[in-house]
C-alpha cells in the first residue's frame, strides 16, 4: 500500500526523461536506412511473425500498436520493416538495448542526482542545477536564447494562439513570476540542453516533463511525444489532475484504484477531492488515505534516488499456448539457460561496477490442466544467491520444485508452465576503503556481533538450515526483506574467526555466506556440489541450501586441529577451510591495501604457529584460473 513521504520544504526541480520508441531507435542508429521509415521491433517467435515490442512513431501513424502481431502490422503497413531483436539462448538478448540506455544515462547524470528507473527511463533532480542557473544566468536575462526549451509545452499556456515559441520565452523569461515558476523555467532550459545533447552523443530522441516532484513529472513526460519536453507550472497543477483518470496515476492502476471507482465512485483524480483525509483514512488506513489526499493535491515527497545502475537483473522468457513446458527437464533445460544469462550478468555487475546481488527469485506462471484450466498463482520463491553459474542453477531448480509443491501440493498431476523468469536482486556495492573482508561479502546492513550464533538459541535463523524452508515465498516485492536480513545476520567475519580460533573448545556457527569471498572469490564459477577447503585455523562454514537440518554448524577446532576438515554428521554442510599459506601472493596484490593488510595479518601468525600443511589449499578460490 502506499505511503505519503514527507514533503520537502524547498521547492524542487525534478524532470523525467523518456527515450521515443527505444529499441526502435536503437535499430536505427544500426541500420541508418531505417530512419524515418515505419519500423517495428519484433519479439523472436514464429508465430504470427512474432510479438510488436516497439514501434515508430511513422508506423504507428498507420495504426500499428504494440499489441499486435508482425502479420497484423503488415496488414495495416505493408511498408513496414520488421526488425527481429538480437537472440542469444533461444530468447531475446537485451545487452544491446541495456547498453545504448546506460549511454543515455551517463550524459543526463551530469547535471543532477540521477535514478535510472527503468532500461530507457531516468529522474533528474535538477534542484541545485536550477538553482545555479537562475543566480547566475536566468532565462531573464538578455543572453537567453536557447531554443530548444522555448519549444516547451507550458501546461499553462494554450498552444495554438499566436506565435507559440514567443508565448513560451516570454512565459520562461517572466521577470514577475513566483520562485518555483522561476526555478521550473530553468529547469526546461537544462532539460532541454540534455536532451540536445543525448541527441547529439547518441543519436536518440527523448521526451520529458518537468514538475517539482516525480509524480508530476512522469505523468507529463509522454504527454507531448516524440522529441518533445512538457513543463508543470504549480499554478497548472489542480486543473491538469482534475480530469485525470485515477486508474493513470502510478500506484493505482491495480486494486486500489479499482476500489476508489467501484466503492468510493472516483473516476478521476479531482473526484477524490471531495474526501476528506479522514474520510481517506477510514476507508484505506492512516498511510493510504493520506497519501491519496496528498495525491489528489499534486503533492509527492518521493525522493530521487542516487542510482544509475539498475537495481536488479531479471531473465525471462514466456511459453505460450503449445510451447508451454510440461515436465520437469524442459524446466530444468530453460531455467539453466535463464540462469547462465543471469549468471553472466551478475558477474560483469561485479567486475564493472563493484556490485554484488543478494537474492535470487524465481518467478513463474503455471496452468492446471484438467481444471477447466483454471489460472492459479504459482507462487515465486527467493532464496540468497550463490555466485557460479551452477549453483545459480541449482538452487533456481530447487526454488522451483518448491513452488511447483506450494501451487499443486504433492500430486502427480499435469501441469503446465507459460512463463519462467530469474531475478538478482537486493544489489549492494562493494564499498571502497573498508578494513574488513566482512563488508565485501555482507549487506550494508549486517550486524557482525549477531554473527556468531548457536542455530539452537536463534529460532528465525531456523528457517535457513532446513532442506525446503530457506525459501522465502515472494508476494508484491520481488524479495522479501526478512530473507535478506536472516542473511545478513547469519554471516561471520573473519575478524570473528580469529577471535574464537584457538580457544580449544568447540563453538558452534552460523552459516557463513561467501566465506573466503574478496571478489575474486566471488567473480569465479564454482560448481555447485559441497567443498572443503582449509583454511589456517579459521573453519568457517557455508551452509548451502541443499544441507539438511542441522548441518549449517560448523564445529570450530582449536590450533591442535588445524586442516581437519569439520566432520558434520549428514556430511551436507559446505565446509570451507582455508589454508591461509596457500593463498596465493599475486591474487593478494590485486586487492584494496586493507584487505592485503588483513589478509598479512592471517599469513603471518599462522606461520609462526602451524607448519605448513599439504593436501589442501584456498588458492583456486583465490585465483579463477587455477580451477
Ligand atoms: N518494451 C518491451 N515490451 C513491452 C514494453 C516495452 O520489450 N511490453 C521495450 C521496448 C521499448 C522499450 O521497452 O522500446 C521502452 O518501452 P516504452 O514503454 O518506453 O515504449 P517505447 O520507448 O517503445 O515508446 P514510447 O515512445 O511510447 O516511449
Ligand atoms: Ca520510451
Ligand atoms: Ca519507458
Amino acid at each position: 500500500m502506499p505511503v505519503a513521504r514527507p514533503e520537502p520544504q524547498e521547492p524542487r526541480v525534478i524532470a523525467h526523461l523518456d527515450l521515443d520508441c527505444f529499441y526502435v531507435q536503437v535499430e536505427q542508429r544500426r541500420n541508418p536506412a531505417l530512419r524515418g521509415q515505419p519500423t517495428a521491433v519484433v519479439q523472436y517467435n514464429d508465430w504470427k511473425g512474432g510479438g510488436l515490442i516497439a514501434v515508430s512513431y511513422e508506423a504507428r501513424k498507420f495504426g500499428v500498436k504494440r499489441s499486435m502481431r508482425g502479420d497484423e502490422a503488415k496488414n495495416v503497413c505493408p511498408g513496414i520493416n520488421l526488425v527481429q531483436v538480437p537472440v542469444s539462448r533461444d530468447k531475446a538478448d537485451l545487452n544491446v538495448y541495456r547498453n545504448a540506455g546506460s549511454e543515455v544515462v551517463a550524459i543526463l547524470s551530469t547535471k543532477g542526482k540521477c535514478e535510472r528507473a527503468s532500461i530507457d527511463e531516468v529522474y533528474l533532480d535538477l534542484t541545485d542545477a536550477a538553482k545555479e542557473m537562475l543566480l547566475e544566468s536566468p532565462p531573464e536575462s538578455s543572453e537567453f536564447t536557447f531554443e530548444e526549451a522555448t519549444k516547451s509545452n507550458i501546461l499553462d499556456l494554450p498552444s495554438d494562439v499566436g506565435d507559440r515559441e514567443e508565448n513560451v520565452k516570454a512565459w520562461l523569461c517572466r521577470a514577475d513570476a513566483n520562485y518555483q515558476d522561476k526555478l521550473l523555467a530553468c529547469g526546461a532550459v537544462l532539460v532541454a540542453q540534455l536532451r540536445v545533447k543525448v541527441l547529439e552523443e547518441t543519436q536518440f530522441t527523448c521526451s520529458a516533463g518537468i514538475a517539482h516532484n516525480k509524480m508530476l513529472a512522469k505523468l507529463v513526460s509522454g504527454m507531448h511525444k516524440p522529441a518533445q519536453q512538457t513543463v508543470v507550472p504549480s499554478s497548472s497543477v489542480q486543473d491538469f489532475l482534475a480530469s485525470l483518470p485515477v486508474k493513470k496515476m502510478k500506484q493505482l492502476g491495480g486494486k486500489l484504484g479499482s476500489s476508489l471507482q467501484d466503492d468510493l465512485g472516483v473516476k478521476t483524480v479531482g473526484d477524490l477531492l471531495g474526501f476528506t483525509e479522514e474520510k481517506l483514512q477510514e476507508y484505506y488506513g492512516v498511510n493510504t488515505g493520506t497519501w491519496l489526499w496528498k495525491t489528489a493535491r499534486g503533492f509527492s515527497g518521493e525522493e530521487v534516488e542516487d542510482r544509475l545502475l539498475p537495481k536488479s537483473h531479471g531473465c525471462g522468457k514466456t511459453f505460450p499456448g503449445p510451447k508451454a513446458l510440461k515436465n520437469h527437464s524442459s524446466v530444468k533445460s530453460w531455467l539453466d539457460k535463464l540462469c547462465e544469462e543471469l549468471s553472466e550478468r551478475i558477474q560483469s555487475d561485479l567486475s564493472c561496477n563493484k556490485r554484488v546481488a543478494q537474492t535470487l527469485t524465481l518467478h513463474a506462471r503455471a496452468s492446471k490442466e484438467n481444471e477447466c484450466n483454471s489460472m492459479k498463482k504459482f507462487p515465486s520463491k527467493s532464496c540468497p544467491l550463490r555466485y557460479g553459474t551452477g549453483k545459480i542453477q541449482e538452487d533456481a531448480m530447487k526454488l522451483f520444485e518448491s513452488g511447483l509443491h506450494d501451487f499443486w501440493g504433492s500430486r502427480s498431476a499435469r501441469w503446465s508452465i507459460t512463463s519462467l523468469s530469474v531475478t538478482a536482486s537486493k544489489i549492494f556495492d562493494i564499498p571502497s576503503g573498508t578494513n574488513s573482508i566482512l563488508k565485501y561479502i555482507k549487506g550494508p546492513s549486517s550486524n557482525a556481533s549477531t554473527a556468531i550464533l548457536d542455530s539452537s538459541s536463534t529460532p528465525e535463523l531456523t528457517p535457513f538450515v532446513g532442506n525446503n524452508l530457506y525459501m522465502t515465498p515472494v508476494h508484491e516485492e520481488q524479495c522479501e526483506p526478512s530473507s535478506i536480513k536472516e542473511e545478513c545476520d547469519n554471516s561471520i567475519s573473519a575478524t570473528q574467526c580469529r577471535l574464537i580460533e584457538g580457544k580449544g573448545a568447540p563453538k558452534k556457527l552460523s552459516k557463513v555466506q561467501g566465506t573466503g569471498s574478496i571478489l575474486k572469490f566471488l567473480s569465479q564459477s564454482q560448481p555447485a556440489q559441497h567443498e572443503k577447503r582449509n583454511f589456517d585455523g579459521l573453519i568457517c562454514s557455508h551452509q548451502g541450501p541443499e544441507s539438511s537440518s542441522g548441518a549449517s554448524v560448523a564445529e570450530q577446532h582449536g590450533r591442535d586441529n588445524i586442516n581437519t576438515a569439520v566432520d558434520h554428521s549428514s556430511g551436507s554442510g559446505d565446509t570451507w577451510m582455508l589454508n591461509v599459506e596457500d593463498i596465493d601472493p599475486d591474487v593478494v596484490g590485486e586487492l584494496p591495501l586493507e584487505i592485503q593488510r588483513e589478509i598479512q595479518g592471517w599469513i603471518r601468525p599462522s606461520k609462526q604457529a602451524t607448519p605448513k600443511k599439504r593436501g589442501s589449499t584456498i588458492s583456486s578460490y583465490f585465483s579463477p584460473a587455477r580451477r
